[in-house]
């Protein structure tokens, strides 16, 4: 048994296959948003106790700089924080890669653009 204290939790995390090394959550894990409340997954939701995160199926949306708006700003800060960046420096660019294959690049600003133009 771990020592009492801030932090502790003494509940099974609820592991996908711990036997096969998959230490990723079931979705009805408690370590799920369960960290620091000061800290964000990629997803954007609070973060998991833990090394890996669940994600819960969110869509990024663009809105890179949190202003509720999709515009040119929202280019600016996905172009000069999440593909000019050195690596340490990168933000957290789940929202600009909006479609979804990992990466930030030029197909997602071409999606951004698009999703402006349309509005
Ligand atoms: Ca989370
Ligand atoms: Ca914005
Ligand atoms: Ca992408």
């Amino acid at each position: 048994m771990p020592l009492p204290g801030t932090g502790l939790i003494t509940v099974d995390p609820q592991f996908v296959n711990p036997q096969e090394m998959n230490y990723n959550y079931l979705e009805t894990s408690g370590c799920i948003d369960a960290g620091n409340p000061d800290l964000f997954d990629p997803d954007q939701t609070c973060s998991d106790i833990g090394a890996n995160y669940y994600p819960q199926n969110l869509s990024p949306t663009g809105d890179c700089n949190d202003d509720a708006l999709l515009d040119v700003m929202d280019i600016i800060t996905i172009v000069n924080n999440c593909i000019l960046c050195e690596p340490e420096d990168c933000m957290d660019c789940f929202c600009g890669d909006l479609n979804q294959d990992g990466s930030v690049d030029v197909m997602d600003i071409l999606l951004i653009v698009n999703t402006i133009l349309s509005n």
